[in-house]
């Protein structure tokens, strides 16, 4: 029988964290160990503490404790199969928050032969130390709020302000980085820990699954680990790699101006007869927008629907068309009539932060954060633009997208100022010379890239803007209205009974983990 632990990376511009997660165990008294000492969690979970290496390459260099959970498999001995492990991807999301909403969903797709697996990354949520740059919750909200939403072409000074945000967070770090933790969050060391939560299990070999939300950050994270790894690969499935390149956003817009168009009137409520005459009235709604903004008060909640948020909404749109773009429409068409409330309940899908000011007590959970800018900047190679190097970067990316004020910010613009990197980290080239199982990837768009660097490797393509074959469900096929609904209509005529309760569970996971725009970092 083969051994299988499965990453799962589920894409999230941020992944929303179930709030029943953070009240409901007390991680800090459990003993880390280094060993898996399993105590139960979450009612139907177990949760352990697991100590690693901070620095892999020096084992003096002190430990981080992970926090990993399980939905433990329910068969026998003999027809026990393993660890799936699951990454919530971000990066930055917490692992735990993420399997409490949806293990159980994860062991109908999988089976029940499996443990269900997941781990707050290092430096992340129950993980300690944890890499935090606040000292309360309310600083850290109060300087969120400030940095939301993030067209950098919202205005002349958007691209500086946003560079000297990045460049105060930076410092920030840097000085308030008492544990250490930020240089060794890089995802090399996420591999290396996964190899080890594997290894724990008792299993050598790892099968990695990076599931269809197009996350960039479970692509870098898969392919690192077979880079690494090559030799522990059992398996890679890479779900459809939508990163969506900057020359792509250009035409996923233009599936939404089609798609309108085909879906008609009734279906797609931005609809006109032709995708240009669509894509003018979305300029000029664009344009009036700027100039002036809407106010939104609802009974729960208020704000501003102005163009960093209309430009922000669409942008977020486009890497999940089946649930935004019926909401989208609906949206665009309301906003024309002076209603921003279904925009902006498209962008504000969590409470506005609450201040429990009593007790301002650390270590924060929620550090999602500090954590996206801790390993999307000390991943990369260090960037030493100047503001005028960074405009121009930006006026050449702008000849490939209209989206460029999305595509440049994080790991560009916001990275200008980090001063946290560890020698030695993983740099590339993504690529092994054989893996010890052909990696698989199911793709709308070109992951031929990642491909060559893993000869043997198959490609599967998927419909979806872009791409030829054609869908099972049409985009516009469900005017869900501004909740988000994935329940769809499909052709089911065909399914068992089995392959109808994956389904289902499928859907859940995928609405457990639809985007939230409403935050600063992770919107790539
Ligand atoms: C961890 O597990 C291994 C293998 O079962 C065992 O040999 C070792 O003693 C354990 N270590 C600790 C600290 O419990
Ligand atoms: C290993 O880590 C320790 C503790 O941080 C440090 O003193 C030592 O210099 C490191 N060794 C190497 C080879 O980097
Ligand atoms: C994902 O696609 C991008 C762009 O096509 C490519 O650069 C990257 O290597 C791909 N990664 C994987 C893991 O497929
Ligand atoms: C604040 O919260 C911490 C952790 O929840 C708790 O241990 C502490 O007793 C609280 N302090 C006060 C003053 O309520
Ligand atoms: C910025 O916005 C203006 C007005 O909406 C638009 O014409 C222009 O193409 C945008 N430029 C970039 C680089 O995004
Ligand atoms: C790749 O690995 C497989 C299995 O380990 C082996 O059978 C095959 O010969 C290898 N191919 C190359 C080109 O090294
Ligand atoms: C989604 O829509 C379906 C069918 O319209 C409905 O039965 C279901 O309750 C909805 N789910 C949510 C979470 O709104
Ligand atoms: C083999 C095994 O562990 N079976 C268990 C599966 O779950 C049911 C319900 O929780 C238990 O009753 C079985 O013993």
């Amino acid at each position: 029988m083969i051994p299988l632990s499965i990453l799962v990376s589920l894409y999230t511009l941020l992944i929303s964290p179930p709030a029943l997660a953070q009240t409901t165990f007390l991680w800090d008294q459990l003993t880390p160990g280094k060993n898996l000492s399993w105590v139960t969690c979450y009612t139907t979970f177990q949760c352990a503490r697991l100590e690693v290496p901070l620095d892999y390459a020096n084992e003096s260099s002190g430990t981080a404790d992970l926090a990993v959970i399980r939905l433990p498999a329910n068969v026998s001995k003999a027809e026990y199969r393993g660890p799936i492990l699951f990454n919530p991807g971000g990066p930055g999301a917490s692992g735990v928050d993420t399997l409490v909403s949806t293990g159980a969903s994860f062991q109908v797709v999988f089976g029940s032969e499996y443990d269900i697996v997941s781990f707050d990354p290092r430096g992340v949520s129950y993980s300690t130390p944890v890499a935090s740059f606040f000292q309360t919750d309310a600083e850290r909200a109060l300087w969120n709020a400030g940095s939301l939403p993030t067209s950098l072409n919202a205005s002349a000074d958007a691209l500086p302000h946003d560079w000297a945000r990045g460049s105060v967070l930076g410092q920030l770090a840097a000085q308030r980085d008492t544990s250490g933790i930020l240089k060794y969050m890089t995802t090399d060391n996420v591999a290396r820990d996964m190899l080890l939560i594997t290894q724990k299990f008792g299993f050598e070999k790892t099968e990695l699954y990076l599931d269809r939300w197009k996350s960039r950050y479970g692509s870098v994270l898969g392919a690192t680990f077979a880079a690494l790894f090559p030799d522990k690969v059992e398996r890679i499935l890479i779900d459809a790699n939508l990163t969506i390149e900057a020359t792509d956003t250009d035409k996923v817009l233009q599936t939404f101006f089609d798609s309108c168009v085909a879906a008609g009137p009734d279906l797609c409520a931005f609809y006109e007869p032709t995708a240009s005459a669509i894509a003018d009235r979305l300029t000029a709604l664009t344009n009036s927008i700027r100039k002036q903004p809407v106010p939104v008060v609802t009974p729960t909640a208020y704000g501003i629907v102005d163009y960093s948020a209309l430009r922000s909404v669409l942008f977020t749109s486009l890497y999940v068309p089946y649930i935004l773009w019926g909401p989208v429409a609906q949206g665009l068409a309301a906003l024309e009539a002076g209603d921003g409330s279904i925009l902006f309940s498209i962008t504000q899908t969590t409470p506005p932060f609450q201040c429990d000011c009593s007790n301002n007590s650390i270590p924060f959970h929620l550090n999602n954060a500090e954590a996206v800018v801790a390993i999307q900047c000390g991943d990369g190679v260090r960037v030493t633009d100047t503001l005028d190097e960074l405009r121009e970067f930006y006026d050449n990316a702008a000849r490939t997208s209209q989206f460029v004020e999305f595509l440049v910010g994080s790991g560009r613009v916001d990275c200008a100022g980090w001063e946290v990197y560890r020698e030695g980290r993983f740099l590339g080239p993504v690529a092994a010379a054989n893996t010890s199982f052909p990696l698989l990837l199911l793709t709308t768009s070109a992951a031929l890239k990642t491909l060559a660097g893993f000869p043997g490797s198959a490609l599967l393509t998927q419909d979806s803007p872009g791409t030829v074959c054609a869908a099972d469900i049409p985009i516009f096929g469900q005017t869900g209205g501004a909740t988000a609904n994935s329940t769809r209509k499909r052709n089911n005529a065909d399914l068992t009974q089995e392959e109808e309760a994956v389904l289902a569970a499928l859907q859940v996971i995928g609405d457990a983990v639809r985007p939230v725009i409403n935050k600063k970092w992770g919107n790539q």
